[in-house]
């Protein structure tokens, strides 16, 4: 089967470890140890019908403060997710930053999805970014938006099916 490397980056903090987890081992630990190192999870998926691809997916964990380790970490990534966190407003700057240090250090443009984590926390706290804002900045960078929450597991698969289409070229092979 064929395997592809994802990489899962942004700002400490806003749930990649926890989306990881919904996703490959569909459940949500609360009060996660802070990630020692970098870690990566593997799991099958089904992008279409009857075809399948083994994901690589790669967890930033703790280094998020040890930027310059970080080409080690982007090498032979196939498609990437990058994620703030709904609730906190400074997050959606610094993964901005990110994705401009992404872009920097790899030498190929990859598929990537934004994703806007804790969408459960919506209806509490309100929308404290604008969605249009967050779509438009997505559609200036060629990246896809979603809405996720890692806590209730919503568009977590999604997301994930997403990337992958994206990845294998979905949508430009079909007839
Ligand atoms: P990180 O890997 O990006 O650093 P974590 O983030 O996965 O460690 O998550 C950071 C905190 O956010 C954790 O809370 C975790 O439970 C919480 N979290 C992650 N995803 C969601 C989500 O979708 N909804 C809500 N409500 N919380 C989420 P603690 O309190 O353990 O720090
Ligand atoms: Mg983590």
């Amino acid at each position: 089967m064929e395997t592809h490397k994802v990489i899962i980056v942004g700002p400490s903090a806003v749930g990649k470890t926890s989306l990881l987890n919904r996703f490959v081992h569909d459940e949500f630990v609360l009060r996660y140890k802070m990630t020692i190192g970098v870690d990566f999870l593997t799991k099958i998926i089904e992008y279409q019908p009857s075809k399948s691809v083994k994901l690589h997916i790669w967890d930033i964990g703790g280094q998020e403060r040890f930027k310059f380790l970080h080409r080690s970490f982007y090498d032979g990534a196939a498609g990437a997710l990058i994620l703030f966190d709904l609730s906190r407003q400074h997050t959606f700057s610094s993964m901005k930053t990110w994705l401009s240090e992404m872009r920097n250090i790899m030498d190929k443009e990859i598929p990537k999805v934004i994703i806007g984590n804790k969408i459960d926390l919506i209806p509490e706290i309100g929308r404290i970014i604008e969605k249009s804002e967050v779509e438009n900045y997505a559609k200036s960078e060629n990246c896809f938006y979603m809405e996720t929450s890692a806590k209730t597991g919503e568009n977590v698969e999604k997301a994930f099916l997403e990337l992958t289409q994206c990845m294998l070229g979905n949508g430009k092979t079909k007839i």
